[in-house]
């Protein structure tokens, strides 16, 4: 069964890829030698993040990023990630994401995500499904979030490039800055630049951008203005793309986000084993027998801790 799906994974078997998030949705251990089977056939995608407020424009200007690297003949896949949502495997999408046109393009995946994630949390599925498209050969991975939770953070924090896509009508920089978008973006799209305000905001942004203290070997973000439903300043977004993955290369930082990536997982599995190790059986049933008292009666929780802590 297991040789089969990768094989289907290297074919660009749609079937099999779509079998195989499956399998690390529902089944941890399947899910997780698989993903060590496949392990080196990553390492060739580049991954594009895409957030910013609910009704931006995050999933038009992706539907335009498709259409634009279709046409210099890179396949794409695209993560949508709605960690609030009760629905997944699609059903978000119908009426959220208008990019039904590219459904039938075999060189394009479009899978939404909500919290039906497995133990490791929607985070780490989200990028676990991501390296099945990078196996499968996907040239480019969109990962697109709404806001700044922490699911969404971790997210868009393990992509290579950030596109932080901002509107004329949330144009309050106080705003923005406590949004924490201004932090995480490598590009600012401001999307719906047809309507009122959207220079005022783009004015505003660089002037933001140039307070901030950049080194040589640091990217400064570069802003650009688009009209999504017009397909207006995606040249220039692919451009910018396309300079910050060089920059990145160049000045190293894409070696250390990999690194940072392969660090940051084999931590996760092995924070995740071990809890799942020490909550087996006795120590979580001690926890509850001393849930089961009134709080006035219960020991501390630094002591209770301490004593679970001894017995492993
Ligand atoms: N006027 C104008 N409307 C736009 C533009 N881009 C997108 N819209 C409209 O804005 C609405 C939201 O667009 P989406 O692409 O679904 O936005 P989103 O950020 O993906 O939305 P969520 O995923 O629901 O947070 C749609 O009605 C779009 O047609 C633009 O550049 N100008
Ligand atoms: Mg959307």
């Amino acid at each position: 069964m297991l040789p089969d799906l990768i094989q289907g994974i290297r074919g660009q078997s749609r079937l099999s890829i779509s079998q195989a998030i499956s399998l690390i949705e529902d089944n941890r251990d399947e899910g997780a030698e698989l993903l060590s089977e496949i392990y080196k056939d990553t390492g060739n995608a580049y991954r594009i993040g895409i957030t910013g407020p609910p009704g931006a424009g995050k999933s038009s200007l992706t539907h335009n990023l498709i259409s634009a690297f279709r046409k210099i003949d890179k396949r794409v896949a695209v993560i949508a990630v709605d960690p609030s949502s009760p629905f997944s495997g699609g059903a978000v999408l119908g009426d959220r994401i208008r990019m039904t046109s590219h459904f039938s393009d075999p060189h394009v995946f479009v899978r939404s995500m909500a919290t039906r994630g497995s133990r490791g949390g929607l985070a780490q599925t989200t990028q676990e499904v991501g390296e099945i498209f990078d196996a499968a050969g996907y040239d480019i991975i969109i990962f697109e979030t709404v806001g700044v939770g922490q699911i969404e953070l971790d997210v868009i924090q393990a992509t290579d490039s950030v596109i932080v896509v901002l509107v004329p009508e949330s144009g309050d920089e106080v705003q923005m800055l406590k949004a924490g978008l201004m932090e995480i973006g490598n590009i600012f799209a401001i999307n719906k630049a047809d309507r009122a305000g959207s220079n005022k905001l783009m004015i505003t942004l660089k002037n933001i951008l140039s307070t901030l203290t950049i080194e040589d070997s640091q990217w400064l973000p570069q802003v650009v203005a688009t009209v999504a439903t017009e397909g207006k300043g995606i040249e220039e977004l692919m451009n910018s793309i396309d300079a910050h993955k060089s920059f990145n290369k160049t000045q190293g930082i894409q070696k250390v986000k990999i690194d940072d990536r392969y660090k940051k997982r084999v931590m996760k599995l092995i924070a995740d084993d071990l809890m799942d190790d020490f909550w087996k059986d006795k120590n979580h049933s001690e926890l509850h027998s001393e849930l089961e008292k009134q709080p006035d009666h219960r020991q501390s929780p630094y002591n209770l801790a301490k004593q679970l802590m001894m017995q492993k």
